[in-house]
């Protein structure tokens, strides 16, 4: 059990960031800056599940029928998908968890830290007998947050294997839409796309992305930023990456959303995920003690 009190004797900064008991109980950072932006990320799986810049309604979505237990993912928010995205194709761990384990874990709070920009909070995850019982590999993890006018989310890992190894990794985020019918996504014209919902063959972009059905797809070679722009929010989700070369869009529809316990039937006009992630033919090598960081920036802007 998390000491809240030690916690906030340690972290707290009076005015702008508590460690507070979120939904059940579980232990989270709620961030205020006045002037500046909102936001919230749990302890469990580093779990970004709040940010509202000033003047701006909130950015992220959250499930209100999410599970809020440590063995469960959090349905929303931006889900840390590590050390492997999607369901894991390996005949010798036929138990692993989709998106692996990093979402499901306690990770610890290391610091939280005030600027003008805004409040940093940094949670680490290490290896331990579970995860090693998972994919043999040591490891620290680290999830850089800085709530401020834009969020910046970096992930930093630390290969501490005297191997190289290869993973993947993804900031599976889900952005609040006014109606997910509505919505345009540019940056990704010409781009090859595996089509998941398709036999996964392989497509390109023409034009903007619409999505009128449900959508699965992870676009290859994109390292570029990304706009999400909503008609109905009147505003435009600005997305820059870095080392990052795959972008996944997705939208369960409505057959997809009802078979999930954790997802409303009717709220999957309300989300739209764009994710930044290192998976599949761009998944991460790494060398021996070798630092690697995937990030990303989102900012809000008018129409
Ligand atoms: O990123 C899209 C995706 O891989 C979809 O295929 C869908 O499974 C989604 O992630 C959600 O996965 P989850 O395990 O969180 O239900």
């Amino acid at each position: 059990m998390v000491d809240l009190a030690s916690l906030n004797s340690r972290f707290a900064i009076p005015g702008v960031a508590t460690v507070g008991a979120g939904h059940g109980g579980l232990p989270v950072v709620q961030i205020s800056k006045p002037g500046v932006c909102t936001g919230s990320v749990y302890l469990h799986g580093a779990h970004v599940t709040a940010w509202r810049p000033e003047g701006a309604e909130e950015v992220l979505w959250l499930s209100e029928k999410s599970a809020w237990q440590g063995d469960k993912p959090i349905r929303g928010g931006v889900p840390v998908c590590f050390p492997w995205f999607g369901p894991r194709n390996s005949k010798d761990y036929p138990d692993s968890p989709m998106h692996g384990f990093a979402r499901f874990k306690a990770w610890d709070l290391e610091s939280v830290t005030d600027s003008p920009a805004g409040v940093t909070v940094v949670l680490r995850l290490q290896n331990d007998a579970a995860t090693m019982a998972l994919w043999p590999v040591p490891f620290t993890l680290r999830h850089r947050i800085t709530f401020g006018r834009e969020l910046q989310m970096a992930l930093e890992f630390a290969n501490k294997s005297d191997a190289a190894v290869t993973f993947e990794e993804a900031q599976h985020t889900y952005f609040s839409v006014g109606d997910v019918r509505q919505v345009r996504i540019s940056g990704l014209e010409g781009r090859r796309y595996i089509d998941k919902t398709d036999g996964f063959q392989e497509k390109q972009q023409a034009g903007d992305v619409t999505i009128t059905a449900e959508t699965d797809r992870v676009y290859l070679s994109t390292p570029d930023p990304i706009t999400i722009t909503d008609p109905v929010k009147r505003r435009r989700i600005l997305i820059h990456k870095e080392n990052s070369l795959a972008t996944v869009i997705w939208n369960p529809w409505i057959a997809k959303a009802k078979a999930m316990a954790d997802f409303g039937d009717e709220e999957w006009p309300g989300m739209l995920c764009a994710e930044t992630a290192s998976a599949g033919p761009h998944a991460v090598r790494a060398a021996p003690g070798q630092m690697q960081v995937m990030a990303t920036r989102v900012a809000v802007a008018g129409m």
